[in-house]
């Protein structure tokens, strides 16, 4: 399987993440890009590239514009204000009893505005590391839509929190749906995005919440136990012409392979049977049993076992990266998937 990759993910390199009450060090931090690429090198998945640069069209396609405006502005904007030392930072939000319509000028009030939660600082380089990260995706998805069976797109920052005009979650431009409408922009009537990542992805399930034309499923950590804790339900399944075509899956606590493999087979069905032409995965591993920040308890092997479910699907496949955080191991989890889609794709 062909492997987009490139370097600038490194600038964006934030010093802290608000967790616990505490600053530390990110847990969406630059090596976990190191780890995967070198796992992808010593098990010779395949080619490795570079991004193409397709620009700011396909990401207008889900973002909105003031919102991309902000996230190209908002760090140059915060560096000039006394006593800003750090990294952008919202500490106040458009909760339920204020005014959520109006986006005020000064800086934070922005970036509160735009934000989902507080652990993703914003620095110099995010903006350069999100937008190619989305090439990064783009490039993927060129490459399947070429007539590649499917391809990896080493995606950092992740994507899938974020909304049309929402970042947070480590999320800046939501990578995944960026190359689902990609497909529908050259022609695909019906995609589908499928997200094993630990976390629910709220972000897509947001975006497409409405459309008949992009199916969303995920499974992950029940709202009730687990970030980002306002949306993942099960009684969510769209509305409009999106009705039936949102499938959640909320797992609890210390759920184990066997109990997720089998929501995640629902989920495949469901995808198989709505139709879709072309399939983007969230490919998160933070499920993986020594996640430190989450709860199911996925060993290595589990990754190929579900990486070959996928290619039974028997679609055109864009994997995008998403979470996982248990370093020394992402490389290994992540590429278990792909090989086991390799091995099983015909
Ligand atoms: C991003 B992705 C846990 C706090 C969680 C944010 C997690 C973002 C995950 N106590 N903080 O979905 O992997
Ligand atoms: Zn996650």
């Amino acid at each position: 399987m062909l492997t987009v990759h490139s370097e600038d993910h490194q600038q964006h390199d934030s010093k802290y993440e608000l967790y616990g009450g505490i600053m530390v060090p990110p847990h969406e931090m630059p090596r976990r890009v190191d780890m995967v690429l070198n796992r992808v090198k010593s098990e010779n998945l395949g080619d490795i590239v570079g991004p193409d640069d397709f620009g700011m069209g396909p990401i207008e396609r889900i973002h909105d514009a003031a919102f991309l405006t902000f996230l190209q502005t908002v760090w140059d904007e915060w560096r000039t204000i006394e006593g800003y030392e750090g990294e952008v930072i919202p500490t106040i939000w458009p909760s339920r009893r204020l005014n959520a319509t109006r986006m005020p000028d000064f800086p934070e009030g922005k970036a509160g505005y735009y934000a989902l939660s507080a652990e993703t600082s914003i620095n110099a380089g995010t903006w350069k590391a999100a937008y190619t990260s989305a090439q990064v995706a783009l490039t993927a998805q060129k490459a399947v839509a070429d007539g590649a069976r499917a391809a990896f797109g080493l995606c950092r920052p992740p994507g899938h929190h974020a909304a049309a005009d929402m970042y947070g979650g480590y999320c800046f431009l939501n990578n995944a749906a960026i190359t689902a409408q990609a497909f529908i922009d050259q022609g695909a009537s019906k995609v589908a995005v499928l997200d094993p990542d630990f976390h629910h992805g709220n972000g897509t399930q947001s975006i497409f919440y409405e459309r008949g034309d992009v199916f969303f499923a995920s499974v992950h950590g029940d709202p009730n136990d687990a970030f980002p804790h306002f949306l993942g339900w099960a009684d969510e399944t769209g509305v409009g012409e999106g009705a039936g075509c949102n499938a959640n899956y909320p797992l609890p606590p210390g759920a184990g392979f066997e109990e997720w493999f089998a929501a995640f087979e629902d989920g495949c069905r469901k995808i198989t049977e709505f139709g879709a032409e072309a399939l983007v995965v969230s490919l998160g591993v933070d499920t993986y049993k020594d996640d430190p920040i989450s709860f199911f308890k996925l060993d290595s092997p589990d990754y190929v076992t579900y990486g070959k479910r996928i290619a039974e699907m028997g679609l055109p496949t864009v994997f995008v990266m998403e979470g996982g955080y248990a370093v020394e191991e992402i490389g290994v989890n992540a590429v278990n998937v792909l090989s086991g889609f390799d091995a099983a794709a015909v």
